[in-house]
């Protein structure tokens, strides 16, 4: 489907600024952070929305975390491949169309359309790949199939099922137990009880097809794709195998992320990702910020009652992407104050010299992306006017631009 126009984002490089250095992630997998410096080329897979409600603060969060990844393995000199996917298809965007009396490909078009413009105003990069579900069902089909061929599908009633034994070394991503992870499954779309399942932890691949429910004919019946394969699908045919990060929130660790990588796997005997790296989730008045629960700052909204873009990403860089965070009026006000500030900082041809913020901000960016760091750096040079380089405007205000995308 279409994604949506990118930011121009200067090369520093260009700029006789030089490049940054290696970049550093969190990988869930490993438990630690590591470096993930490929050669030449980057390739990138963040699980995209599923679109029946509007961009919440929580989402802008998630896909800041990796439009920062990009910025900085981009400094690095990396070209990156980048895919997300959209559920336009699965039991949420059905049940609120049904509430809502809408049909239920509309809803999901409507909403997808709000994200595109949301993340244009935030600068996020947008990906080359930006796939669909149901634009996907021949790739779904494809997978299923060589899964049937690795004797790792069974049929309950006349559904199909993926049996995550057939993975050895299934619990890589999330390093969980199975007490741990037959608690979360359930919370999170699973069916661990549904009789016929030879594992409570199986998960569907294809849905035969319900009264009422969109359905595709395929060669495995008339149905619709299971969630994780979805992303397996696309991200293995958008990107091959094991490419260098697989993205998303940390409420995707498990299952989704743990299925998606033992059902690639299984197909093509390669690692699926590298790494797994995930965003720490956005809270608001007490609880994680959901579509489901309502509790949402929604990037329209902020945008509406006439928030500069630029300072609600700023509100969002105040945090680290790992950390569980809430969301209070406060961010967008202190973000509103500290881009005057460097507005203002920015015109001033007295501030001391660009260059050694601009190393200050690479080095905290390529340390696990720490952005609150490179905030810091900028501030302390905003509030410095014991003179020096009249360049160094024009350094920083590039800066901010290529790393941390903020466009003063
Ligand atoms: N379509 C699936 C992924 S394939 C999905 O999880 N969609 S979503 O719309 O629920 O979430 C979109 C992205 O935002 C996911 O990466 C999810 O992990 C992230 N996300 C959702 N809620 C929050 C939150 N409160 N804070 C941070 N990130 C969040
Ligand atoms: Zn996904």
């Amino acid at each position: 489907m279409r994604s949506w126009s990118g930011p121009e984002i200067p090369s520093l490089g260009e700029l006789g600024l030089g490049n940054g250095p290696a970049v550093t992630v969190h990988d869930s997998s490993a438990g630690t952070v590591r470096t993930v410096d490929p050669e030449g080329q980057a390739r990138l897979y963040v699980c995209g929305i599923t679109p029946y409600d509007a961009t919440h603060m929580g989402h802008a969060a998630t896909y800041l975390a990796f439009d920062l990844l990009q910025r900085a393995w981009r400094d690095r000199g990396l070209d990156v491949t980048y895919t997300q996917n959209v559920t336009d298809v699965d039991d949420p965007l059905l049940e609120r169309a049904l509430a809502t009396g809408m049909d239920w490909a509309e809803l999901a078009e409507r909403e997808t359309e709000l994200f595109r413009q949301d993340m244009t105003a935030l600068r996020i990069i947008p990906p080359a790949h930006y796939v669909g579900a149901v634009e996907s069902i021949d790739l779904v089909v494809d997978l299923v199939e060589k899964l049937q061929r690795a004797g790792a599908v069974y049929l309950v009633d006349d559904d199909l099922y993926f049996d995550v034994h057939a993975d050895a070394n299934f619990g890589l991503v999330s390093g969980l137990d199975e007490d741990a992870m037959l608690t979360i499954f359930p919370e999170r779309g699973g069916d661990p009880d549904r009789p016929g399942k030879k594992h409570p932890l199986d998960c569907l691949l294809w849905q035969a097809e319900r009264p009422d429910d969109p359905s595709w004919e395929t060669r495995l019946g008339s149905g619709r794709p299971g969630w994780h394969v979805e992303c397996a699908a696309i991200a293995l045919h958008h990107l091959g195998t094991a490419f260098d990060v697989q993205g998303g929130g940390s409420d995707l660790v498990f299952p989704h992320h743990e299925m998606s990588a033992s059902e690639a796997t299984v197909a093509t005997h390669q690692p699926f990702a590298r790494a797994y790296v995930h965003a720490g989730m956005v809270g608001y008045e007490g609880e994680k910020m959901s579509k489901s629960k309502g509790n949402l700052v929604l990037v329209s909204r902020l945008r509406a009652d006439g928030h500069d873009p630029m300072a609600i990403r700023l509100a969002l860089l105040a945090h680290h992407y790992r950390t569980d965070w809430e969301w209070t009026h406060d961010d967008i006000t202190t973000a509103e104050v500290r881009l005057a500030r460097w507005r203002d900082a920015v015109t001033r041809t007295i501030a001391p010299s660009g260059e050694a913020v601009l190393e200050q901000i690479r080095t905290a960016m390529a340390n696990d992306l720490d952005a609150p760091a490179a905030l810091a750096a900028v501030d302390a040079w905003a509030a410095d006017d014991s003179g020096g380089d009249p360049q160094s405007g024009r350094t920083i205000r590039s800066a901010l631009d290529a790393l941390l995308g903020v466009a003063l």
